[in-house]
């Protein structure tokens, strides 16, 4: 008879900690494979509310998918779940740039975390000397990323629908479904008790109840995912975010107390990244767009989308310095970018904004263009921006 040790799922999670903490994951927890019914369910009531907006890969089949980790791996038992920590303290933020959310102020972390969790799963492997059969996925599956961390330990959901770990909420969640037999961690006890900061800081009320975000009016979707125009009263209330939002994370208190938490080096901020001038923005071609954010997040948003944002940004910084930059942009090849710097014209105001928009009236072809720079002479518009 053959006398095989099989690790015991304690011995089993002695390793994979050990391996993790070798490779700098610092925030480590595992629940078991069974079915994510809880966070489907609540994830198809957002679906159904019309929260989840136009993301046109977040369906129904998405959810059960991801909600049904045997379904992904067939003989899934565990599933590790992480959460790497990146820079949040923000250097002194230089007057007439962009923000950018901290999330995208490094490498892409898809990438980046993603070849982690292969590195873990190899190392765990090679100790164990036996195959383990894996999916990994980084924000880039059907999984439910925030449900499989608060189940597995490595935080509590806050009001602001961040998971909140001992580090904050400046996390990347990442996971692993696996076939190993890992001793699973208990949910977090921890909530947000009675605070309710995040709420009424959100500049467009996109935190429609607590754990709730109606995606529609989230800065973050607008200026990342959303492809069409921004509808025209969210775009005074986005103000310099040029790229995602972190305003229900600066205001979070769980964030304050984080003495032990040491951001990875691998999301070390890029200072061309990190904040972006808008007019340099308008100024790129798509070759100079795709060559600088070459590994950066933010090609997400796409370079018409990141014109679009560079011009509301515009809008609401109300410097007239940027007027040349935003008349040359009327006659910009994207009716997009060209309907956002007439609004932005408008925002500006004074006679050289009002006669460069007159004058693209007069050559104008594309009817929402034309509603835009009908819309950015009138004088409402102007006034819907307080600091103008
Ligand atoms: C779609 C999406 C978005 C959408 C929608 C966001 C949203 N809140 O749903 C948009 C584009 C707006 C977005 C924005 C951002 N995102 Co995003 N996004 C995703 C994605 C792809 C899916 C999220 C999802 O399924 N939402 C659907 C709803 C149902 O999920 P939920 O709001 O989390 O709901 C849960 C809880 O509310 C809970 N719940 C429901 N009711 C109740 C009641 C109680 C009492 C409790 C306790 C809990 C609870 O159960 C729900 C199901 O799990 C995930 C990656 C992934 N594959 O999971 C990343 C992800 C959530 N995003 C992430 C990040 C970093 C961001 C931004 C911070 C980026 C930025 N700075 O601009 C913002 C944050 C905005 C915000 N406050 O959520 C990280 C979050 C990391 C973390 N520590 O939580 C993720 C996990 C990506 C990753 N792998 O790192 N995102
Ligand atoms: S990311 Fe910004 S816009 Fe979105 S919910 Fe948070 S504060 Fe509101
Ligand atoms: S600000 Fe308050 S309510 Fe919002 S997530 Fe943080 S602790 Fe929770």
């Amino acid at each position: 008879m053959l006398n095989i040790t099989v690790p015991s799922q304690v011995a089993l999670r002695a390793q994979l900690d050990a391996c993790a903490s070798e490779l700098g994951l610092t925030i480590v927890g595992v629940t078991s494979a069974e079915p994510f019914t809880d966070g489907a369910e609540a994830a198809t009531a957002r679906l159904n509310d019309g929260f989840m907006a136009d993301l046109p890969w977040y369906t129904q089949e998405r959810i059960q998918r991801g909600s049904d980790p045997g379904a992904i791996l067939p003989g899934a038992r565990s599933i590790i779940s992480v959460a790497a920590i990146y820079p949040s303290t923000r250097p002194d933020h230089a007057s007439g740039k962009g923000r950018v959310a901290r999330y995208a102020w490094g490498r892409d972390y898809h990438n980046v975390l993603k070849k982690r969790l292969n590195q873990l799963i190899a190392r765990v492997s090679e100790r164990l000397d036996q195959s383990i059969a894996h999916k990994i996925y980084v924000d880039d599956g059907p999984m439910l990323d925030r449900e499989v961390a608060r189940r597995a330990g490595v935080g509590f959901f806050g009001k602001n629908t961040m998971i909140l770990t001992q580090a904050g909420s400046w996390t990347f969640l990442g996971q692993v479904i696996t076939d190993l037999e890992l001793a699973p961690n208990a949910p977090s006890q921890k909530s947000c008790g009675t605070c309710t900061q995040c709420m009424p800081a959100c500049p467009t009320g996109a935190t429609v109840a607590p754990y709730v975000i109606d995606s529609n009016k989230c800065i973050s979707y607008l200026t990342i995912e959303h492809r069409g125009p921004i509808p025209i009263e969210l775009r005074p209330l986005i103000g310099d975010w040029m790229f995602g939002c972190d305003i229900c994370q600066e205001v979070c208190p769980v964030n304050e107390v984080r003495g032990d938490a040491v951001p990875d080096d691998a999301f070390a901020a890029n200072p061309d990244w990190s904040s972006l001038n808008p007019v340099e923005v308008l100024a790129l071609d798509e070759e100079s767009f795709r060559a600088r954010f070459q590994g950066s997040p933010i090609r997400r948003a796409t370079w018409e989308g990141l014109r679009r944002n560079a011009c509301i940004v515009l809008g609401n910084l109300g410097d007239t310095a940027a007027a040349p930059a935003l008349i040359d942009t009327l006659n910009d090849a994207s009716a997009l970018v060209r309907g956002h710097a007439a609004w932005a014209l408008g925002m500006l105001g004074g006679t050289e904004a009002e006669i460069a928009l007159l004058s693209a009236g007069e050559t104008e072809t594309d009817p929402w263009v034309i509603e835009e720079i009908e819309l950015a002479i009138t004088p409402t518009t102007k006034q819907e921006n307080p600091d103008a």
